[in-house]
């Protein structure tokens, strides 16, 4: 299975741009944020253009047709994760809403002082405060399932943290630092088996390959349009219907009541409990957009594609002297590669590749925990999407060896 990857880039108008004049874009930061295609920005065009209403608050044509493609774009999402029905679905601003949903419903319904919650070294810093606040305000206790020194997590010490009885495993699917794809079916399987409910981070998952919520059997799943070639804005919490019939509501307001009295409410059915206010129904429409347009080049394809170019840029990145490329080896990984220099900061690595268009994030990556597991302060860190090429990764590599003759 091959993808067209100029086929694809023509697709993204982002893409054909000079960062300054004669400068091409090398853009590879999609970890961070994913360019949108056409379909995506004409599906939001065209809503405002043709479609905008408030959803669920009118019987004029406008707003039937408003509430009908943000209601399509969630049947789409559904399909997408293969839910067994849109109501599971519910959407919120990104990942990090959807992760602080479960902490201050479910987790504030559930979890009692000294009950554990299970997280592990690498999680970004969304699954990681939510989880800290409630430690303070609760008194639950929290243990991290270690990452070995080859990037993959240390799943002995988690089968000994099963033992302890927790009550909730929250994970990153896919480290948006190491790449590491975590054996999230397995890791769930065991986590039921110890009587704990599952949360699956998978704001870099969701994006780059096929992710079935019933084969996984998870009980959460949070992720983000804007890293799918979708909008920012506008993110997904998945449940098991059960879970989030039970759930008390997060936020009070408009749509999210069935009937309001001066000192009484009834919360509306599923997903609209959890839908308080206008949403971001543009976003929505765009969401629908971005699945449709990865749906129609396959996600198998995408991931195959984002694979070869890794595995190419792990190869060019090793053969430079003084890089530390952090992870594991291709095998186990999606398209990341962070790394250090021996000679050169990574904020300095950053710039110096910004003058040759060569689009990289530096820093900690919302991972702090897991950089000071490394004993480094911050990586540079080159990503890779459906439109990414190996061009690309020549670049990277060209400007390194650049970084190289500035400081060496
Ligand atoms: N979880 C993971 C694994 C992530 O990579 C990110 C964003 C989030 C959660 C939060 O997503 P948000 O949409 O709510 O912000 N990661 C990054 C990144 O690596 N660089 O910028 C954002």
């Amino acid at each position: 299975m091959t993808i067209n990857v100029s086929e694809i880039r023509a697709q993204f108008p982002i893409l054909q741009r000079e960062v300054r004049p004669g400068v091409p874009l090398v853009y590879l930061d999609s970890t961070a944020t994913a360019q949108k295609p056409l379909a995506v920005i004409a599906a939001m065009d065209d809503f405002y253009r043709r479609s905008n209403a408030n959803i669920h608050r009118g019987v004029h044509t406008l707003a039937e047709e408003s509430t009908a493609l943000y209601e399509d774009a969630r049947a789409k999402i559904a399909g997408f994760l293969h839910a067994a029905s849109p109501r599971q679905v519910i959407y919120t601003r990104n990942t990090t809403e959807s992760i602080n949903l479960v902490a201050y419903s479910w987790a504030r319904a559930t979890l009692k002082a000294g009950d554990l919650v299970i997280l592990t070294e690498m999680e970004h810093h969304s699954n990681l405060v939510p989880w800290q606040i409630l430690q303070a305000e609760r008194g639950i206790r929290l243990e991290f399932v270690p990452v070995t020194e080859n990037g993959l997590l240390d799943l002995e010490v988690y089968r000994q943290l099963l033992a302890q009885s927790p009550k909730l495993v929250a994970f990153t699917h896919m480290s948006n630092v190491l790449g590491t794809i975590n054996p999230a079916a397995e890791m769930i399987r065991l986590a039921h088996q110890a009587g704990a409910v599952t949360l699956l981070d998978g704001a870099q998952s969701v994006p780059h390959f096929a992710v079935d919520v019933q084969a996984l059997d998870v009980d959460f799943l949070a992720f983000s349009a804007h890293k799918m070639v979708g909008p920012t804005g506008i993110g997904v919490l998945y449940g098991k219907r059960e879970l989030l019939e039970a759930m008390p509501p997060f936020l009070g307001g408009g749509d999210m009541i069935r009937e309001v009295h001066l000192r009484s409410f009834k919360p509306n059915a599923l997903p609209y409990k959890f839908e308080a206010g206008t949403p971001a129904i543009a976003e929505a429409v765009g969401f629908g957009a971005a699945v449709d347009y990865l749906t129609g080049i396959g996600m198998e394809a995408i991931a195959a594609h984002e694979h070869a170019i890794t595995e190419y840029a792990l190869e060019r990145l090793e053969e430079i002297p003084g890089v530390k490329v952090f992870g594991p080896e291709a095998s186990h990984k999606g398209g990341v590669a962070a790394f250090t220099l021996d000679c050169a900061h990574p904020h300095d690595v950053a710039q110096i590749l910004d003058q040759d268009g060569v689009a990289v994030r530096a820093g900690h990556h919302c991972a702090q925990p897991l950089h000071e597991k490394f004993n480094i302060p911050a990586t540079t860190r080159a990503s890779f999407y459906l439109y990414s090429t190996k061009d690309e990764v020549d670049k990277l590599v060209d400007g390194i060896y650049k970084v190289k003759q500035y400081f060496g």
